[in-house]
């Protein structure tokens, strides 16, 4: 069991070497379904390599006794050069509301209270920022999925974007997933902190877990989440902030 397991890493970590051959021998992929389709949305041969890789695996879950006692805030700690969010920060974001919109069926304004009462996910996770640090922290809300399936994604959709409330000089946070990281287990709409309401420095009202990728896609203060085609013509067209600006990987697979 053991020694397949890892002959199939090592068959997998050389498959990537040779830029994805694997992916001709492979029969699931062979077959057009929506698994390939979803592959086929998106860019590179070490995406393609990943994706074979980890499959649906779950990223590392932590005890209690594992916590950071502190938990640092990194890139921007507040939002306030947005009024909309300075003003519902004000109010302790009573009557803020997430908008779901774009390729869906139904969008909608999700309240607080709404997110709250959906089924709960709570798990301990590690968040690995490419700067060079690490820390486990405990988060809990509603998986991202459960949110995607109230509105109804369109056939259309392939990639789920974040709007954040916050900006850098004069371009805004933004983030995006693919369809299948979007629907993962662990990722997540965090309104919880190690058992507390989100602080504003780590995102408030709430931010999205995908714990599977880096420290830069768990974009903090979401305002909006769009269901799209497409990341052509949004900002720079890779995706996310930090993808356009310093040429982050799009794909940020731990
Ligand atoms: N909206 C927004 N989200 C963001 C950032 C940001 O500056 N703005 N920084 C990112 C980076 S690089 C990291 S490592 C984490 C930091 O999360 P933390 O402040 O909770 O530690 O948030 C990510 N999400
Ligand atoms: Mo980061």
């Amino acid at each position: 069991m053991r020694d397949s397991l890892s002959r199939r890493r090592l068959l997998s970590a050389g498959a990537i070497g040779a830029g994805g051959l694997l992916l001709a021998g492979c029969d699931r992929l062979s077959k057009p379904g929506p698994f390939r389709s979803l592959l086929e949305s998106a860019e590179g041969a070490h995406f393609h390599s990943q994706r074979l890789i980890i499959g649906d695996a779950l990223a590392q879950e932590f005890s209690v006794a594992d916590m950071s006692p502190n938990f640092r805030a990194n890139g921007n700690r507040d939002a306030n050069g947005n009024a909309a969010w300075l003003s519902h920060s004000a109010r302790q974001f009573a009557d803020w509301q997430l908008r779901v919109d774009g390729l869906v069926l139904r969008p909608l304004d999700l309240s607080l209270e709404a997110l709250k009462a959906m089924p709960q996910r709570a798990q301990i996770t590690r968040h690995d920022c490419v700067e060079g640090w690490s820390a486990i922290g405990k988060w809990r809300g509603p998986q991202l999925g459960a949110v995607l399936k109230s509105a109804g994604l369109l056939p259309s959709a392939r990639y789920i974007v974040f709007h954040c409330a916050d900006s850098t000089g004069t371009s805004p946070y933004y983030e995006s997933l693919d369809l299948i990281e979007a629907h993962h287990p662990q990722t997540i709409l965090a309104w919880e902190m190690n058992g507390a309401a989100l602080p504003i420095a780590h995102g408030a009202p709430i931010r999205l877990r995908a714990e599977r990728q880096l420290g830069y896609k768990h974009a903090k203060y979401v305002m909006r989440i769009e269901a799209r085609a497409s990341l052509a013509g949004l900002y720079g067209g890779k995706g996310g902030y930090w993808e356009d600006a310093r040429g982050y990987q799009w794909w940020a697979g731990i």
